[in-house]
């Protein structure tokens, strides 16, 4: 067939049972993972169906577990979809009994044959990098019916919530971006890379990056703009080059002088990806996937990514809640933390931003030197969590193994990988723990 997805036959193949599968069945259910990429696996699926007039079902879930696979059991579902996640666990899927397909691309430790099971990385394509759940599941939608095309930007909205365009699109998302790019779906545009439509919108409503002493405060933002006749009121695709220039300028400025690393800054002007139908860019769409994820919003998720227009609006309130939240709370951060000798701390009593902020002051705020950790008080314990950088990693820097040790050492449980972890111990052994993670930490990074 012209006009597919070049993909490895044995992937088509399975690509094509798939299909097969939905054409000869009624009620379909799909599960997915509950993140940016799952939302947008999801909608692909959705669209998808819709298109095909198949009555569907769609579940968000964290974990798929035992419990959650003896639910499904009870249900009468004629084809369950699972996608962004299913690849570890086709076992209890396959106990299911039902017909299923699973849109992975986590990491594959064993292959099937009771159920259709598709994971591009068993065709050399890289996980992590070269595919995400919602251009797997683009995989099959782009197969069962040309118009799916509609549903690239999901698809690509997915790709960019795991972080798969950070250095340029690679792989199977690529093969996708190429694809929409020549079909005129999405145009590029070198732009800055911030969210909002004016550049007071952007510079003051932004907490990624930080403007320090400007995020969060509208009225210095306009002050800026207008020492540097720039109209902060004016929408991004209005500026002619040169205020574009002198506003770039300025930010970049401004996230050098806080010594914010190069890595970031390099990103304020990059190649966007606008949807021409929507005028969002891929990058926007997935923020607001986030957001709805954050919230557990999951169908507002999903209408926001089909083109819903109302759900669009309530997804950027949710987001700019959540960014007022965090911005509060940075401003505040501005005065400075506890400084204790290998590593700086702060209180948060918000735990579910704790760590976005410890990332977020380390980024561009804050001191890099050492690992920012933040504590909150909820009922009888501490919730602890660590942010490193990766100059601190390649020193020796492990906040898994320092917080699980400091943490076990008072009686709580902490983990989680070498740059950012968490824990929680009881109430009156948070100092205690803090000290010796301090302890700890100093060996490491000396070490
Ligand atoms: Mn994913």
């Amino acid at each position: 067939m012209k006009g597919l997805i070049p993909i490895p036959s044995g992937l088509e193949e399975r690509v094509r049972e798939a299909a097969d599968l939905i054409g000869g069945v009624k009620r379909i259910r799909v599960v997915s993972h509950y993140d940016s990429d799952g939302i947008s696996s999801a909608a692909v699926l959705a669209g998808m169906l819709k298109n095909a007039s198949k009555p569907f079902q769609v579940t968000m879930t964290r974990s798929l577990d035992a419990h959650f696979i003896e639910r499904l059991k009870s249900e009468t579902n004629d084809l369950v979809l699972f996608s962004d996640m299913g690849s570890g666990q086709l076992d209890l899927i396959g106990g299911m009994n039902t017909k299923a397909v699973v849109l992975d691309h986590h990491r594959v430790t064993e292959d099937t044959d009771s159920i259709v099971h598709i994971n591009p990385s068993m065709w050399g394509f890289n996980g992590t990098t070269d595919v995400s759940g919602a251009t797997t599941s683009f995989l099959l939608a782009q197969y069962l019916d040309e118009t799916n095309w509609a549903l690239a930007p999901c698809a690509l909205a997915g790709a960019y919530g795991d972080m798969q365009h950070l250095g340029g699109y690679r792989g199977i998302n690529q093969l996708v971006m190429q694809k929409a790019l020549e079909k005129g779906q999405i145009e590029e545009r070198l732009s800055l890379s911030l969210q909002g439509g004016s550049a007071l919108e952007a510079i003051a409503l932004s907490a990624e990056p930080y403007f320090r002493g400007y995020s969060g405060r509208k009225d210095l933002v306009a002050d800026l703009c207008s020492q540097i006749s720039v109209d902060p009121g004016k929408q991004f695709a209005d500026y002619t080059d040169a205020e574009m220039r002198r506003l770039s300028s300025v930010l970049i400025l401004m996230l050098a002088s806080s010594g914010c690393p190069y890595e970031h800054i390099s990103q304020i002007v990059s190649v966007q990806h606008v949807v021409k139908s929507s005028g969002m860019t891929i990058s926007e769409l997935s923020s607001l996937a986030n957001a709805c994820g954050r919230s557990e919003r999951y169908s507002l998720g999903l209408a926001m990514e089909l083109g819903d227009g109302h759900a669009t609006i309530e997804a950027k309130g949710l987001r700019s809640q959540y960014n007022g939240r965090v911005l509060e709370r940075l401003i505040a951060l501005e005065e400075g933390v506890e400084q204790m000798e290998h590593i700086q701390c702060f209180r948060s009593d918000d735990a579910s931003i704790a760590g976005a902020l410890c990332g977020l002051y380390m980024s561009f705020i804050g001191a890099k030197s050492k690992p920012t950790v933040a504590y909150s008080l909820s009922g009888d314990s501490y919730k602890i969590s660590a942010r490193g950088t990766k100059q601190l990693v390649e020193k020796g820097l492990d906040l898994a193994s320092g917080l699980s040790d400091a943490s076990g050492s008072v009686g709580g449980v902490g983990g989680g990988h070498v740059i950012a972890s968490g824990a929680t111990v009881p109430r009156d052994e948070l100092r205690k723990c803090l000290g010796l993670l301090d302890d700890i930490t100093g060996k490491q990074v000396r070490g």
